[in-house]
């Protein structure tokens, strides 16, 4: 059985093998980046079954990153090579005031994705469908395939990360179509400055009362705390962590976050779930790292309230 269907772009990623600016780097290292695979990596190194669903270029990139997802332990059965169009790829810029990306996936084979892509009971047999607010921003196909998922009649529930990136779309384009496609979700993941830049929200209460129709909506506040805001409200404060490359980290927090939901955990477990593995990714420039050994993991989750905060 599949517990998770995660659907989006990968990309091939050039990143700096230290962190200096891209115009600058004498080495690079290659490796795969999409937010929804990470998420499925991270989930699959937890131990659970994912499925990656997504197009890639019938290219050496296409097939490098569909070889490294397969050896991570994601399912990529479903992916699509297509000769028509290229992998895309994109480049990290690491600089004084953070890190930049720079994106060469227009016309990617991802983008060709249309409404159509995936049949029903293959959606159906997962136990969580994981898509992102990346894809709608791809092509008119990518926004009308998100639009079916959200849309259908569904079994299970539906996971949507806002992950608004401003080098594909402006805020002031971004802010209703997000918004609106939230709301059709189950459970929404979003940080607060991302919240804050879109809709001009401040609290994680103003992200609730803005989308009040998702059974749960996390809002994540960076280094204080993270919120699980539904039936109950519940606030886990952010582990102190030393932050060496910030990209990748909401991926996996909504992985962590997403392993709880599948044990059928309380909002306060699958916070930290989500906080620990975050904290994890903090510390490394790759965008998936191995995740806490089951030992620890355990250890810090049963951590009392007190010595957590
Ligand atoms: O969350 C990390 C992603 O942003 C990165 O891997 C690339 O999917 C990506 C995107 O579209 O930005």
């Amino acid at each position: 059985e599949t517990e998770v269907l995660c659907l989006g772009e990968t990309m091939s990623l050039v990143a700096p093998a230290a962190p200096v600016p891209l115009e600058e780097a004498p080495a690079f290292t290659l490796s795969a980046g999409g937010a929804e695979s990470n998420v499925a990596v991270h989930l699959a190194s937890l131990g659970h079954h994912v499925r990656w669903a997504s197009r890639l270029g019938d290219d050496p990139l296409g097939r490098r990153v569909a070889a490294s997802l397969a050896a991570a332990g994601v399912d990529t059965g479903l992916v699509e090579m297509r000769s028509e169009a290229p992998t895309g790829v994109y480049f990290k810029d690491p600089g004084p005031d953070g890190t930049r990306v720079h994106y060469y996936r227009a016309g990617s084979a991802a983008s060709t994705m249309d409404h159509d892509f995936l049949a029903d009971d293959v959606i159906d047999d997962a136990r969580v469908l994981h898509i992102s607010g990346i894809t709608p921003a791809l092509s008119e196909g990518c926004d009308r395939l998100i639009r079916r998922l959200l849309t259908r009649p569904r079994r299970a529930p539906l996971s949507f990360d806002v992950n608004h990136r401003p080098a594909l779309w402006s805020a002031r384009q971004a802010a209703p179509v997000l918004a609106e496609l939230a709301q059709l979700a189950d459970v929404v993941f979003v940080g607060l400055d991302e919240a804050a830049t879109l809709w001009g929200v401040r609290t994680a209460d103003d992200v609730r009362e803005l989308l009040d129709s998702p059974v749960t909506v996390v809002v994540k506040d960076g280094a204080e705390a993270a919120y699980a805001l539904g039936e109950r409200r519940t606030v886990v404060p952010a582990p102190t962590v030393e932050v060496v490359e910030p990209v990748g980290a909401g991926d996996a927090f909504a992985a962590g976050f997403l392993s709880g939901v599948l044990r059928g955990e309380d909002d306060e477990r699958c916070l930290r779930r989500g906080h620990l593995l975050a904290a994890h990714s903090l510390r490394s420039t790759e965008d998936h790292t191995a995740p806490p050994d089951a030992e620890s993991l355990a250890r810090w989750l049963a951590l009392d309230e007190e010595r957590w905060g």
